[in-house]
């Protein structure tokens, strides 16, 4: 039994790796960044004594993917738990002066990266008849805010998804939980913006944000709970975020 993860090179996807490592799972993790993967999993493998396999990977590559999953059936074969992680922002800018290229970029990977994913794993899944994805969405899949168009589109579109799963894999034993979180201080807003990070460090000024860890103890507790017990979805937001919107300072 192990647990995949996309996108487990940095924020969300690395603390997912650290808390499933400490509680004895074996792990297969992808992303593009060979190296910090590489380091990561030696970490883990000394630390706490578990199996890690890692795969550079860009989700958005189905060829790839199948390769991979053909050249190692034995380490796809043994995957239960599925992290759909990877994804990101590009850019925070009216639709009107948006830029296809990072269109295609969020949309490739958050939607169809995540549906190839799956796609790798559903067949195995069915046939033990066991498993639980876990779809990292966002609270900009249940809400709009400003100048947050595709983004949000695409986590509406995973929240779509891990809705559509639950019906397509009725009666298979497989579990499909969503967690939804508000602002997490992971290096997102930095590829948001493009490497500013003056501007990434001004969306967490004067608040503290939810820390990756504070999401990866959520996604363990769904994949601990019974087998008859399905965590459908959890938002989380940080205290000092009421919602999506921009907040005003308060009145008195
Ligand atoms: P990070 O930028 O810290 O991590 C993103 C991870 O996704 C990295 O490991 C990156 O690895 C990987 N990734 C990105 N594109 C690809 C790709 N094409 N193929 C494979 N891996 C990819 O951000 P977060 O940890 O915050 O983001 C994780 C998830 O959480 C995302 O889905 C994001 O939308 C979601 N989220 C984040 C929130 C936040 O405020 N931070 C709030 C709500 C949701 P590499 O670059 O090495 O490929
Ligand atoms: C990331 C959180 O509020 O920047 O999903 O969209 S937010």
């Amino acid at each position: 039994m192990s647990v995949f993860i996309s996108g487990a090179s940095s924020g969300i996807g690395e603390a997912c790796a650290r808390s499933f490592a400490a509680a004895h799972h074996n792990l297969v993790l992808v992303a593009r960044r060979e190296d910090r993967l590489k380091k990561l999993s030696q970490e883990l493998r000394d630390q706490f004594g578990v199996q890690v396999t890692y795969f550079s990977l860009d989700v958005r590559d189905r060829i790839k993917l199948e390769r991979l999953a053909q050249l190692h059936a034995d380490v796809f074969q043994d995957v239960d738990i599925l992290i759909n992680n990877a994804g990101l922002a590009r850019g925070r800018d009216v639709i009107q002066k948006g830029l296809p290229e990072d269109w295609d970029v969020v949309i490739d990977t958050n939607l169809k990266g995540l549906l190839y994913v799956t796609r790798t794993f559903l067949p195995g899944m069915i046939q033990k008849r066991r498993g639980h994805i876990v779809n990292i969405g966002s609270v900009a899949g249940h809400w709009v805010y400003q100048n947050g168009n595709v983004y949000c589109a695409s986590k509406f579109g995973v929240r779509a998804l891990s809705e559509a799963l639950r019906y397509d894999l009725h009666g298979s034993g497989i579990r499909v939980t969503e967690i939804s979180p508000g602002m997490v201080k992971t290096e997102f807003s930095h590829v948001r913006f493009d490497g500013d990070q003056e501007k990434a460090d001004a969306i967490y000024a004067g608040r503290t944000p939810l820390n990756p860890e504070d999401i990866a103890e959520s996604v363990l507790w769904c994949v601990q709970r019974p087998a008859h017990v399905n965590i459908q979805e959890i938002i989380i937001f940080p205290t000092e975020q009421p919602g999506v919107q921009p907040i005003t300072p308060k009145l008195d």
